[in-house]
């Protein structure tokens, strides 16, 4: 099924405000309509021009424990875990989500990072959105498809404060202002879940 832009329609209105000190983040379930985020999930999982990177840590290579596929205007290029991505030309599905999101939010972005996590041995480390092309004050918007997954905060100043958020299908979590900052995220792994697509839309400057 090919999703057309009037079937990703938008359903929830509620919105949740994580009360977390330093931080700007708002979670909205069922913010795409289950069959409508059912459908984007079919065609981003066949149609998406999947890669596993590789990135450094401590000199030594490794490959990402997911897919991703970096997608935006171009001319960007985005750093990311000391990778240099070149983002590959929007699709219209993704131009069309993206135009939904910037209504939705007021915010503008020119770039989304979509990730794949094959299964629950695929995860994503404990880091922040917070390289410096991103701004001071980086906005993300995180659409989650798929199966749910622990999304895991945690504050940078070793105070011990975390968080932990189960990501729906059809969710939109934003996170704003001086979240990137101060804390950080992660995907943890899980002993059984099913594929999950996850898209960030973002402003690269
Ligand atoms: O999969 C997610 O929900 C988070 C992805 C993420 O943090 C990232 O790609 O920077
Ligand atoms: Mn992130």
């Amino acid at each position: 099924m090919t999703n057309t832009p009037k079937q990703l329609g938008l359903l929830g209105k509620r919105t949740d405000v994580l009360q977390l000190p330093d931080a700007d983040i708002e979670y909205r379930p069922g913010f795409l309509e289950h069959a409508a985020a059912m459908a984007l999930f079919e065609q981003l999982l066949a149609e998406t021009d999947w890669r596993q990177e590789t990135v450094q840590v401590y000199g030594k290579s490794h490959l990402t424990p997911r897919l991703s596929c970096w997608m935006g205007d171009a001319g960007l290029d985005y750093q990311y875990s000391n990778m240099t991505m070149s983002p590959t030309p929007w699709s219209e599905l993704l131009q069309t989500l993206k135009a939904r999101l910037e209504s939705a939010t007021g915010d503008k972005f020119n770039s989304v990072l979509i990730n794949l996590y094959r299964d629950g041995a695929d995860s994503n480390g404990w880091h922040s959105d917070d390289e410096p092309e991103l701004g001071e004050s980086p906005v993300i918007a995180s659409v989650s498809l798929g199966a749910v997954r622990d999304f895991k905060l945690r504050r940078k100043n070793k105070s011990g404060e975390s968080y932990s958020l189960a990501l729906e299908h059809g969710s939109l979590l934003m996170m704003r202002g001086s979240t990137q900052r101060y804390w950080q995220h992660q995907i943890p792994k899980r002993a059984h879940a099913g594929p999950r697509i996850n898209l960030t839309f973002r402003f690269v400057y």
